[in-house]
């Protein structure tokens, strides 16, 4: 077998600069402050940063809004601050992967500016469409009757200097970069080489499953025809962002393979790892297969997306275990024998485990359910990601007010579904938003329990540009760092695992005990070394399932149990009792 790629047993760490650290007071982290914490990242040991977008942006969507490909937002630093951070970072034997976001620019790109007239060799650069002025295009009477952004309202907006809609999934001022164009896939190859050139590590690609759209043979998208409704009309479900969800278009793989080519060729040591909304397992399997040359990893949002209905991510439901373990099966399944999975349950756009599926109502529940999602993860075969404050136990920020949000996605959904259409109430908004909305992974990193929690000087004129978690005056890098019990010293043990374990890195999975309700259990097998994980993700006792008790016989001594989240003579004697305790799970060699 080919020799497993570098990335195969590395920790990719996810940083959100607007909320990492903050050097120069004005309540927004920059890439000065990430520089000042390669030595906690380096400590952490992880392999790869992720840092989400750092360009020239006006923020309408925290960055993911881009005006300008080939330069650093002033709110962030310069072009050599960024020369910096990656030469420190490479130092120190870390690689800094970017944030990717080609599915659409900022209305405010040059190219979007020149767009706007139909004379321009911009012209196409975009989706535009003619339709009467407050008719956008969309499909009277068919089910979506029209199409709606992923933020809400529709996902047509009329401009009216070219006197035409353009397409925007996201927000208005995201307008959808039209990729059936060659002149649109030149000038991004030419970007993204700019920046490999400059000696990046390689992408995270934002929403990149989106960038082939579903056409009919007159190259119109699904259902084109004037709409019945007029424009900023809402519909009967309450508002129209039946997202269009143009996910894994018919040209797809053939962009992905002309990337890596036009790219990639030639170049080694790099890393590429696509956004994937709307992608099954089975595609991520032909899509991360390397003899079809496309993408090395992809983010799926199967095993996310168990606590929300299909219809709204704001319908929220109860964590059930056992969806996660058949998900993130499923996900082990399809790359079995070919292909790769990325690991994952936190990013910037999902809430933190701990309080979305964990307990963190206090500090031993936090400790331990924090320390049971991270083993579940960490010991899956997969590439393993952090986002920035999981490694602590970092919370949700169990906002209150609705002022106290600053993401668009949750402000227009408060606007759409409680005061326009009026279909879900204020109290269950909120506590929607309480639960998964986005700021909740948001709130400043918290480095230590000084007023605004190390991230801005404590003295800044300025207030950080979000709130910081109250109880980052337990919860924090300070408190933490030289505590191998707590989550810090926990997680520092998963990614040691990863780069010391050939069997935690690329050993075969197989799934133990599929019918239990509370415990995921499965095992790793390289050769002849096979160890077993075992996690109880309840906050209740349960009983050993069967399978396990037959694999561990009479037991296990302490010397086999590689990792518990409690202790391993603990381990010892819920094994022997054949009864997990709340949130124990255990690693055990065979
Ligand atoms: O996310 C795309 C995406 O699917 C998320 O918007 C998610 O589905 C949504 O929040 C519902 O949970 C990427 C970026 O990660 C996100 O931050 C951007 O807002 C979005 O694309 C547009 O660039
Ligand atoms: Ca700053």
């Amino acid at each position: 077998a080919t020799p497993n790629p570098w990335w195969a047993n590395a920790v990719v760490y996810q940083i959100y600069p607007r909320s990492f650290q903050d050097t120069n007071g004005d309540g927004i982290g920059d890439l000065k402050g990430i520089t000042s914490r390669l030595d906690y990242l380096a400590d952490l040991g992880v392999d790869v940063l992720w840092l989400s977008p750092v360009y020239r942006s006006p923020q309408d969507d925290n960055g993911y809004d881009i005006s300008d490909y080939q330069d650093i937002d002033p709110l962030f630093g310069t072009l050599e601050d960024m020369d910096e951070l990656l030469a420190e970072a490479h130092r120190r034997g870390l690689k800094i992967v970017m944030d990717l976001v080609v599915n659409h620019t900022s209305d405010e790109h040059a190219w979007f500016q020149a767009s706007r007239d139909r004379d321009d060799p911009h012209a196409d650069w975009y989706w535009w469409r003619p339709a009467r002025p407050g008719h956008e295009p969309g499909t009277p009477g068919a089910e979506p009757n029209r199409w709606g952004s992923y933020f809400g309202g529709s996902a047509w907006q009329y401009d009216p200097k070219r006197g035409e809609y353009y397409l925007h999934q996201f927000s208005r001022k995201q307008p959808d970069l039209n990729w059936e164009n060659p002149e649109v896939r030149k000038a991004v190859y030419r970007m993204m080489n700019w920046w490999m050139d400059r000696g990046i590590d390689g992408f995270r690609m934002d929403v990149i499953t989106l960038i082939s759209k579903h056409l009919d043979s007159h190259g119109r998208l699904p259902g084109e025809v004037d709409s019945e409704l007029s424009e900023g009309e809402i519909g009967e479900e309450g508002y129209t962002n039946a997202s269009p969800f143009c996910s894994d278009g018919p040209r797809l793989d053939e962009f992905l393979a002309e990337m890596r080519r036009e790219v990639f060729e030639g170049r080694e040591g790099y890393m590429n790892v696509g956004e994937a909304p709307g992608i099954t397992p089975e595609r991520n399997e032909f899509i991360t297969n390397p003899a079809h040359k496309e993408l090395d990893m992809l983010f799926l949002f199967d095993h996310v997306s168990i606590d929300q209905s299909p219809e709204s991510k704001w319908d929220t439901h109860a964590f059930v275990p056992k969806k996660l373990q058949d998900r993130m099966s499923r996900q082990q399944e399809a790359v079995r024998n070919a292909g790769w999975a990325s690991l994952f349950f936190c990013n910037h756009d999902q809430p933190r485990v701990v309080s979305r599926w964990g307990n963190d109502s206090d500090r031993e529940s936090r400790e331990l359910s924090a320390k049971a999602f991270g083993m579940l993860l960490h010991m899956h075969r997969g590439t393993p990601y952090i986002y920035e404050g999981e490694e602590l136990g970092m919370t949700n920020a169990h906002f209150t007010e609705l002022g106290q949000y600053r993401d668009l996605e949750a402000i227009n959904a408060y606007r759409q579904r409680v005061e326009e259409a009026r279909c879900q109430s204020p109290e269950s908004m909120m506590a929607a938003l309480a639960l998964i909305g986005r700021d909740n992974s948001r709130t400043p990193m918290q480095w230590d329990a000084s007023r605004y929690a190390g991230f801005t000087p404590a003295d800044a004129a300025t207030e950080p540009w979000i709130g910081v978690n109250p109880n980052h005056v337990e919860i924090n890098a300070a408190e933490e760092f030289d505590d191998p019990d707590s989550v810090y010293g926990f997680y520092k043990k998963l990614i040691a695992m990863r780069h010391d374990n050939a069997t935690v890195a690329t050993g075969e999975w197989n799934l133990v005990a599929a019918d239990s309700e509370q415990v995921y259990a499965f095992t790793r097998t390289s050769g002849d070394d096979t160890i077993l994980v075992v996690v109880n993700l309840t906050d209740r006792s349960a009983g050993l399932p069967g399978e396990v008790a037959e694999l561990l016989g009479d037991g296990v001594a302490e010397s086999q149990i590689l990792l518990s989240t409690y202790d391993v003579a603990h381990g010892v004697k819920s094994i022997a009792r054949g009864e997990l305790a709340r949130w124990e799970g255990v690693v055990i060699q065979l």
